[in-house]
């Protein structure tokens, strides 16, 4: 992928909400494990506990991911076989309310969207610069694309609006992620008003020949745990009493 796995060991807020996530993991469970600062937050403080005796097998994203858990002591395992994950770990880099989300700054996206696809529950770990009004505000909805189509891809995705920059490497060459597709990063001329557009601009991007998948994820969230840099961690719901969010808020 040519990304390395950031340092999130300095961040109160992601090491809160990791330690926040891992009372939902029990013993036994299959874990998705995310990519990102706020999963890795999340896969280190696990090690420890696996390592005091907690019994858990993980699917990482992403080779990043893989080597950050063997190194903290996590039984790895493929997504083989019928069982489904019973959560999976993740960040996320833009969070609307209803829980929709951007994910994919990290180019990890189509196996964290594989992964939580096979999972009971995604939950989501992010810092209160995540949280946006309307998706798309923060600049970047990343879209994964097989190199040969990239030329028609960017011409399509300029057609529907979007402004299209291919993701690079430090040398300037095309950086390829770690199926071998290229991402392009779409700044939308205007924020998407509400989760009806963004399931539209979704629709539309998907049907374009060559599209492997988008940032966009879109109702899959069971809930989000945003850190907030005092140790404080606020948990979002997804479909509240009246189909809305709920939330609640726990001191540091
Ligand atoms: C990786 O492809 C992304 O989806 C990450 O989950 C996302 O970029 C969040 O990463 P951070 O926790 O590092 O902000």
């Amino acid at each position: 992928m040519g990304e390395t796995m950031p340092d999130s060991g300095d961040d109160p807020g992601l090491q809160a909400v990791a330690g926040a996530a891992l009372e939902l993991v029990a013993d036994g469970a299959r874990v998705g494990l995310g990519s990102g600062r706020a999963a890795s937050a999340f896969v280190v403080q696990l090690g420890a506990r696996v390592r005091e005796g907690l019994r858990v097998t993980g699917v990482p994203t992403s080779d990043a991911t893989a080597r950050l858990a063997r190194a903290a002591g996590i039984a790895l395992v493929d997504l083989d076989g019928d069982a489904e994950l019973d959560l999976t770990v993740d960040g996320a880099d833009e969070v609307a309310p209803g829980l929709d989300l951007v994910k994919g700054w990290g180019g990890a996206l189509v196996r964290e969207r594989i992964v939580a696809s096979t999972s009971r529950r995604q939950v989501i770990l992010v810092g209160r610069e995540k949280l946006v009004r309307m998706l798309g505000e923060r600049g970047r909805i990343p879209v994964e694309a097989v190199p040969f189509a990239a030329g028609p891809v960017s011409r399509a995705l300029k057609a529907l609006g979007l402004t299209p920059a291919l993701r690079t490497d430090p040398a300037g060459g095309r950086l390829l992620t770690e199926n071998g597709n290229v991402t392009l990063d779409c700044r939308p001329a205007t924020p998407l008003a509400d989760g009806t557009a963004a399931r539209v601009l979704e629709a539309a991007v998907l049907a374009i020949p060559g599209v492997v998948d988008t940032g966009l994820f879109l109702g899959t969230a069971e809930r989000v745990l945003v850190g907030y840099p005092d140790g404080r961690v606020e948990t979002l719901l997804r479909g509240g009493a009246a189909g809305g969010d709920s939330r609640e808020t726990s001191a540091p």
